[in-house]
């Protein structure tokens, strides 16, 4: 590239603009916000399965309408997702395809199974509160098209975690088994909810460098400590409690001392081995070839159109 264009790549990052889609930019920079994206993408598709694993279980037909929404947005972030992602010059069948290959990621956080209804309650309230952590920074990311998908996926994900809060509102001053049945999934999603924010900062590869270009604004470590000072005095309200005996305030710090995730499970659950991997993975795959007729369908449809517009 002439030296002209990547000063002005940087004069732009400095300056807290926008780089879009026809700007020149480095490769890795490309590269990078491709990984970032289609991780992204991939993770609000597998991340329906979870919850659509309740939707015909749900206790009424208002909670069940309210998951049928909930789960549906997720695919629509999908797909704006996977449209950012494209204007980086990438298709969506070779997206999908590098998801059902195995060979890009989706987030760890979907390879826990969802046992019982109060489990829907924990992933609003943790899941979707911690994504909602991650995302509002990312509304500020550099890459226009990124940051303008995640203001509307942002507005939607607090829909998500006040549902997922009121679940466990109601089911924490419901009966005694109920309120067990709601502290029990806390207790299981606290900590892979902690892991969703990446390896500590020391161990972060990519943080350093995502940082210097503004993909990133905060580190995994910032954001994870935002995250659990939020949902201490969440928990407090609930009258629930948050499986961590060392979880105290520090005066000095001006936030709550906590106990880590284990971050070997973490990587052993990023590299295939969680609880549901194989079985989110087969659904997926499954998904998708039984989908084969409608794309077939829908590809044989445009070019009989695109041969009508030439008559
Ligand atoms: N899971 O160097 P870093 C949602 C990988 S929310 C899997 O720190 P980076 C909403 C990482 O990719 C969930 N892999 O990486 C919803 C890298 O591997 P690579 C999705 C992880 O990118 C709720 C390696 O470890 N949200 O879907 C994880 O700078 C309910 C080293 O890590 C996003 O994706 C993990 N937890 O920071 C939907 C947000 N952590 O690629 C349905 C956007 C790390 O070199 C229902 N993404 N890795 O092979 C991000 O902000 C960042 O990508 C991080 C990781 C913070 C996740």
């Amino acid at each position: 590239p002439g030296e002209d264009l990547e000063a002005y790549f940087a004069d732009v990052i400095d300056a807290d603009q926008k780089i879009e889609p026809r700007d020149w930019m480095p490769e890795a920079y490309r590269r990078t916000l491709i990984r970032q994206i289609a991780q992204h993408a991939h993770s609000e598709i597998i991340g329906m399965q979870p919850e659509g694993n309740w939707i015909s279980r749900a206790p009424s037909l208002k909670r069940k309408a309210i998951l049928l929404a909930k789960v549906q947005d997720e695919a629509g972030h999908g797909l704006y997702l996977y449209a950012a992602a494209e204007t980086l010059g990438i298709s969506r069948d070779e997206l999908v395809e590098l998801l059902i290959s195995g060979r890009q990621k989706y987030s760890s956080i979907f390879n826990y199974p969802t046992l019982t209804w109060a489990d829907v309650g924990a992933i609003g309230w943790l899941v979707d509160g911690a994504a909602i952590v991650n995302q509002v920074p990312l509304c500020r990311c550099s890459y226009g098209p990124y940051a303008r998908a995640m203001i509307r996926v942002c507005k939607e994900e607090s829909f998500h975690q006040r549902q997922g809060y009121e679940i466990l509102h109601t089911l924490s001053h419901g009966t005694p088994a109920q309120k067990a049945m709601a502290q029990d999934a806390i207790d299981r999603w606290w900590y892979p909810s902690l892991a969703m924010f990446g390896p500590p900062d020391g161990d972060s590869t990519h943080s350093a460098q995502s940082m210097a270009w503004k993909i990133k604004r905060f580190s995994n470590d910032e954001l994870r400590q935002r995250f659990v000072d939020m949902c201490v005095q969440q928990a407090e309200i609930l009258g629930l409690t948050l499986p961590d005996a060392d979880l105290r305030w520090n005066d000095e710090r001006q936030a709550y001392d906590y106990t880590q995730p284990d971050y070997d499970e973490l990587m052993r659950v990023i590299k295939g081995d969680g609880p549901c991997n194989r079985q989110r993975m087969e659904h997926r795959r499954r998904a998708h070839d039984e989908g084969a007729w409608v794309r077939e369908a829908a590809a044989a449809y445009a070019a009989k159109q695109a041969e009508r517009q030439k008559e």
